[in-house]
Order: C-alpha cells, then structure tokens, then sequence
C-alpha cells in the first residue's frame, strides 16, 4: 500500500492507506502526532522494569502466547499483506508466516543459553577470593523503527529477542505498512502487560522524533539516506544504533553450475517480493561459456511468472518511478529488454524483466533498484567479475553457482559481504540463528542469530572480593618488589626470557609483596 499521510476533516492527521494492486483508497490508519511520541517512549519506560522484573520464564511464557496469537491471525496477516502490499498468498504465508514461527521456535529454545552468565574464573594467587560473572542486562527501551517490504518479518526479528532480553519495545512501522503494523501490536497488546510494545504511527516525523525520545537503542532498517539521518542523530545522543540498509547483491553463475537450479533460483531470488527486497538478486554475472543458454532459460522462465498470483506490484507509485526510470536509462544507454521492461499494471505492478548490454554505471548495476529487474552480464576473466561483485557500497549477500561447493565457497569468502551463499540466495535471511547484516552502505548492523543481542543487551560485569585483607598486590606503594615481581612474571613469558631468573624474581618480588602489605 502507499501511504498517503493527509490531513481528515476533523483536523486529525491519518494515513490514507492504498491497495497496490488497484491504486484504490482501501483504509485509513491515524497518525501519532509527533508531540506523542515521547509519551509512548515514557509509557515502554515504565513498563520496562517490570517486564524485566517477571523473570525470563515468564516472559518466554507470554512471548509464546504472542507466538500462539500471531499463528491464529494467520490468515489475517496473509490478506492484509495482500491489500497492503500486494503480495502473493505463498510469498505472504512462506516468508512472514512460516518463517516467523520458526524464528519464535528458536528463540524461545535459545534464550536460557544466549542469556547464560559467562563467569569470570581468577587465578587465585594473582586474585585471590575473588569471582564474578558477565551477565547480559536488557539496554531497557528499544526504539523500532521498519520499512515495508517484510511488515511482518522484519520488526519481529527484533521484537521477538528484544523482549525476551528484558526489554520494552517503541516501534514505528513504515507509512507504507501501517495496518499489519496495528494488527501486530493488537496482538501483543492482547497477550503482553500495557506499554511492554507501543505503537508509533507515521512518517520520518515520527521517526526522527522516535529515535530523539531518549530510546536507549535505535534499531532500523530501510534506506541508506534515512540510515544515515538515523545514524547522525544517535551518534549525538551516544545511543548506540543497528542499521540495516539494503543491498545491491550478485550472483555470480561459474561454468560448471547446475543451470537448471541457478536459473529456476536466481529467477525467484530476483523477482521474489518484486524485487523488494534487500537481497534481491540485483546483477547476475554469467560465465561466457554459458552466458546464452543462461540468458535464454532466464528468459523463458521468467515469462512464466504469473501478475500478482507470482510477482506482486510495487508498494508505492514512487517505488515504480524508481524502477521505470532505471530501466530507461539502461535502455536509453542501450541495454537490451530480453523479456517485460513495461508497467501495465493493474495497480503499481512492474512486468518482471530481464535486461542485457550493461554497463557497470548505469543506474540499475549501481543503485538499489528494489523492484523485479535483473540485468545480466556476461565474463570471460573470473577475478574481473568478482572485483565487479565487490564494487558497489553495498555488503549485504552474495551468491555463487557452482558444482564445485568448495570453490564456491573459497570465492564467496574472498568477498566483503555479510552473507555468502553457494547454490542458493537471499533465504537466510529467514532463519533465525544465521546473522544477517554486511558491511559498507549496508550498515554493520546484525539482526537474527546470537549477534543480534549484541544491540539489545548491555554485559555487565559483577565481580564479589572475598579477599578481606587490607590490601592487593598492585595498590599501593609501588615499590621496588613490585616491579622485581613484574619483571620476573614478563621473563618468564617472553620467548627465550630468562627464565630461572625470571622465576627467582617473580616469587621473591612476590613474596616481598605480601610481607609489605
Ligand atoms: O525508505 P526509508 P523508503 C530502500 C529501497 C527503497 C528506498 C526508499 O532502495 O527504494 O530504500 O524506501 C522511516 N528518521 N529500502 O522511502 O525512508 C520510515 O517512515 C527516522 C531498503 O520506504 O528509509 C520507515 O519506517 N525514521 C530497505 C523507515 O524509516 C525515518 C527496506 C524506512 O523508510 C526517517 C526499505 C527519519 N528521518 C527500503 N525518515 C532494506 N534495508 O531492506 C523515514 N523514516
């Protein structure tokens, strides 16, 4: 849906929701005027202590009650992405619905060890009585704030460890995605105390004022632009963040690739969400020894996939702009439409097309596109072409095809991704234990896996001194024992030190020490 933010006739602000398949007003959604924002900040601040306080049995208790409550609205879910984003019902029911209760499965199953103190062991002679632990604290309110092309997905990949963690949670859904937005805070209203999730309905106002409301982390997807805007206000307010900011992945197809898996997989990874998604297959190098047969089955696949029951429309008329305009300039720049290139409708829908005679500047082998065009080059030199996969801001994923799993693999790792995939592409960013995230433009961010507590927790260090005597070796006074005792422990550790004498130095130093004290 694209979000229109208008004014209604009784002065309030809301969001015109618009179906993307038909361009038709569908709903509206009020907006949080942005002066309300800092009181859903302070409603999760409240709340948070208490959340944290129940103790994580019972928070996994309640956050498999919200698991149980978001597959009963399954059905619900699947239509409103329908009407909101387009989206066809296997796409809807695999990567939001599916792919999210195993992301509750397996965080319900981890958390007990993901939140396990590390304890901290002393040698006793050095620190004696003393011991402690490493435990991981909730940060306390997490601001959220989510783009539109995984409405589902992608807030509970926060969500769901952020309050397991002890945290509360303000989040802020796109204004292209307000209403399964809603539909996903009524269910955790339904089942979580009040304020543990609050909800911020609107635009970059209401994002700009989220991430200004004295959040204690700032976790965001979406563009690089706004990442950057989001990133520069919390670098004043020293409130860490986690950015994830798209991508612009290849697939690089090596000779000896099973033709028929890389075309039927890079065909979905490319036209999947239309093309919405942060690790859409956006250039594909092709050896030269299979470039036409590639091109050719591409091709007739892709001429295939059915509108909107395969491949939904764009989410916004502006989202179409972009890929109109990007097609054209390749075009205009005298790339050649293989198969779709138009925008027939109905709705925002853009024909899944297939585009070769590239070159590397063009707009669609430069920028995120983030809609259903896959432009494919062909190499003759392997190193070239992987310097190539490497030259754009991005780090998100990377693909390669080959029989040769070993080799496909040592090349991914040569690369500067977060994600490497042999075979395959773009579905880890579905399982819940492998991090997701790159380096670069993308934004260093980590969402799933064990990394991602790295944004939602703070290690705090508790160490107990049984020790009750009035001093420790390295207090005061640094004496003439103490450097004898520090100079005799770096003998005995260098390599070729001397060692005899080291030691010697060490325990009189030491025992020097210990008669001072
Ligand atoms: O993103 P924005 P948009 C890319 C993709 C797409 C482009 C624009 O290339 O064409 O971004 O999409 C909120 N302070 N991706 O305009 O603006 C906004 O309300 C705080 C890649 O939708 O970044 C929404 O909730 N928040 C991407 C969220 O930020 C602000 C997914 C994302 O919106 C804000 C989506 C501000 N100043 C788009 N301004 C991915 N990484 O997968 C806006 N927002």
């Amino acid at each position: 849906m694209a979000g229109v933010l208008q004014q209604d006739p009784d002065g309030s602000t809301v969001i015109a929701c618009l179906d993307p398949r038909s361009g038709q007003q569908v709903a509206t959604v009020p907006v949080t005027p942005v002066d309300q924002v800092g009181a859903a900040v302070a409603r999760a601040r409240a709340a948070q202590p208490d959340w944290h306080g129940l103790g994580l049995a019972r928070r996994k208790v309640l956050v498999e009650a919200l698991r149980q409550a978001f597959l009963a609205a399954a059905p619900r879910v699947v239509s409103l992405l329908a009407e909101e984003c387009g989206r066809p019902g296997g796409e809807a029911w695999t990567s939001e619905v599916v792919a999210n209760n195993d992301l509750f499965a397996w965080w319900l199953g981890q958390i007990d060890d993901l939140l396990t103190a590390d304890p901290i062991s002393l040698n006793p002679v050095n620190y004696p009585r003393k011991g402690g632990r490493v435990q991981l604290e909730p940060v306390g309110v997490v601001g959220l704030i989510t783009p539109w092309n995984l409405p589902v997905a992608i807030p509970l990949r926060c969500l769901v460890p952020a309050l397991l963690a002890g945290n509360t949670v303000a989040w802020k859904p796109s204004e292209h995605s307000p209403r399964t937005g809603a539909l996903l805070h009524e269910l955790c209203r339904q089942v979580l105390p009040p304020g543990v999730v609050e909800l911020v309905q609107g635009d970059g106002a209401q994002g700009q004022a989220l991430v200004t409301a004295g959040v204690d982390a700032v976790v965001f997807t979406g563009s690089v632009r706004t990442g950057r805007r989001v990133a520069a206000l919390c670098g004043e307010r020293l409130v860490p963040c986690s950015l994830e900011l798209g991508g612009k992945d290849a697939a690089v197809v090596l000779a000896d690739a099973d033709l028929e898996r890389a075309v039927e997989g890079i065909v979905w990874a490319a036209f999947g969400l239309a093309g919405q998604n942060c690790a859409a297959v956006e250039r594909c190098f092709v050896d030269a020894a299979l470039y036409e047969r590639f091109v050719d089955a591409v091709v007739a696949r892709t001429r295939k996939l059915r509108p909107l029951l395969d491949v939904g429309p764009l989410i916004t008329p502006a989202q179409l702009e972009i890929v109109k305009a990007h097609v054209a300039e390749a075009v205009d720049r005298g790339a050649v439409v293989r198969c779709g290139g138009g925008a027939p409708g109905p709705g925002w829908y853009h024909e899944p097309t297939v585009l070769t005679g590239v070159q590397d500047d063009m707009l669609v082998m430069a920028e995120e596109t983030f809609g259903p065009v896959l432009p494919i080059v062909p190499f003759d030199d392997l190193e070239q072409a992987l310097a190539r996969v490497d030259g754009t801001p991005y780090g998100l994923t990377t693909s390669i095809w080959t029989r040769d799993l070993a080799l496909g693999e040592a090349l991914g790792l040569g690369l500067r991704c977060g994600v490497v995939t042999v075979n395959n592409h773009a579905f880890t960013g579905a399982l819940p234990m492998a991090a997701w995230g790159g380096p670069k433009d993308t934004g260093g961010g980590v969402t799933s896996s064990r990394f991602a507590l790295y944004h939602l927790t703070r290690p705090r260090t508790v160490v107990l001194d049984a020790l009750g005597q009035p001093h420790e070796m390295w207090w005061f006074p640094y004496n003439e024992a103490l450097e004898r005792l520090s100079g005799g422990l770096v003998e005995l550790a260098r390599r070729g030190g001397a060692r005899l004498p080291g030691a010697r130095a060490a325990l009189s130093g030491f025992i020097a020490r210990w008669k001072d004290s």
